[in-house]
């Protein structure tokens, strides 16, 4: 297809949204796209430069006559200069509020020729959605977008029934990227973190939100390792992590339950893992579950949001319902103790992350979807 000039908005810091924008980002540069990340600060996963990707940084400054900063103005005009300056094809953004909101007003401004793209997360329906005095403005956003992009089936139906939207919405998955490495030397670095070779390790990875259910991990783990000598990897960090620190020394788990805090190299740590534990209550995809299959860690996670469309209950791990850690507790000690049940999920798990959620199909459907929205022949 032909070059297309795309603007992107994410959220730039530590969460599954920037990722997968950043991510995005990286792969329509490799397929010769000019990509403009107009963005609050550089996407922490841009890690190296492209000559084709351009950032734009929104400033806000700090008038004294605003009680508020205002964010989603400045973003607006920011949006507006460079699809004026660059001659963007479209605006691509991700989240309803502010992002798709401001994408609307910089087409405004810009002369109405830039189409917008928005894709929905989660946190803006399974959150935001509820509040009375943030709804309009989400349905208004979503209905100005020339395209809307969910990242699962279930977030379709959400937004569709949580704001009676009629629209079109196409669910559209996150993805990984068909050519992960893993370190072979797997065994010395699990003893670099004090791991015994009889130990199991269950994982979890996420950015410590309340609805993370992250004591529930713990309280799983705690069965867990009653059972079997095992360690718990916590990956990631927010504004649980001191509450979770406390629990681990209430269960007296400290010297099994290890926080890593936030890392880069996650594939290399994910892949240390027999078994990942992501117990959340809300969760419209869960890209933390197939970055785990992606290097083979079949997954116990819950029945809420997309999750149970990411993981095959029985085939790429298991499904249990959500708030009983006990639950998943037996659910990971019985595949821990099936050695053969383990080998067959492992396996699944890492053919399904490449085969449904591969970045190559994946950022072949968007650039569909720019064609379709742009009218390209
Ligand atoms: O889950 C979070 O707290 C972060 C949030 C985000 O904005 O990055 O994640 C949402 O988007 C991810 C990428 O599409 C999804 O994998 C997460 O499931 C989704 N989080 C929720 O729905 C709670």
């Amino acid at each position: 297809m032909k070059a297309l000039k795309i603007g992107i908005t994410c959220y730039p810091t530590v969460g599954g949204s920037g990722v997968v924008a950043t991510e995005l980002g990286k792969r329509l540069a490799e397929k010769g796209h000019e990509i403009h990340f107009i963005t609050s600060s550089l996407p922490f996963r841009l890690e190296r430069a492209y000559a084709n990707i351009h950032f734009h940084e929104v400033e806000v400054n700090q008038y004294q006559i605003f009680r508020y900063p205002p964010y989603d103005l400045t973003l607006a005009s920011k949006m507006a200069e460079v699809t004026e300056m660059y001659g963007l094809d479209l605006l691509h953004v991700h989240y309803a509020v502010p992002h798709a909101v401001s994408a609307a007003l910089a087409k405004d401004m810009s002369g109405g020729n830039v189409k917008v793209m928005t894709t929905l997360h989660g946190t803006d329906i399974t959150v935001l959605a509820h509040d009375p005095s943030l709804q309009n403005i989400i349905r208004y956003g979503i209905n100005r977008s020339d395209k809307v992009t969910a990242v699962s089936r279930f977030l379709v139906n959400q937004t569709r029934d949580q704001l009676d939207i009629a629209r079109r919405m196409e669910a559209i998955y996150n993805f990984v990227p068909p050519n992960i490495s893993v370190p072979a030397n797997a065994h010395a670095i699990r003893q670099r973190y004090g791991i015994k070779d009889e130990e199991d390790v269950i994982v979890h990875m996420s950015n410590f939100r309340p609805v993370k259910r992250v004591e529930d991990v713990v309280r799983a783990f705690r069965y867990i390792r009653q059972a079997k000598p095992s360690k718990l990897l916590l990956i990631g960090d927010g504004q649980e992590r001191h509450s979770i620190e406390k629990l681990v020394e209430a269960e007296g788990l400290q010297d099994d339950a290890l926080f890593l805090g936030n890392q880069s190299s996650i594939y290399e740590l994910l892949s240390l893992a027999d078994v990942m534990l992501l117990l959340s209550e809300k969760e419209s995809f869960g890209l933390t579950a197939l970055e785990a299959m992606a290097v083979g860690v079949p997954v116990i996670g819950t029945n809420i949001g997309g999750l149970p469309e990411v993981v095959r209950d029985g085939e790429t791990g298991m499904i249990c319902p959500v708030y009983d850690y006990k639950a998943a507790a037996e659910a990971a000690l019985e595949l821990l103790n099936d050695k053969a049940m383990h080998r067959r999920m492992a396996h699944a798990a890492k053919a399904r992350a490449f085969s449904q959620f591969n970045s190559d199909t994946i950022v072949t459907k968007y650039e569909n979807l720019y064609a379709e929205m742009l009218e390209l022949p």
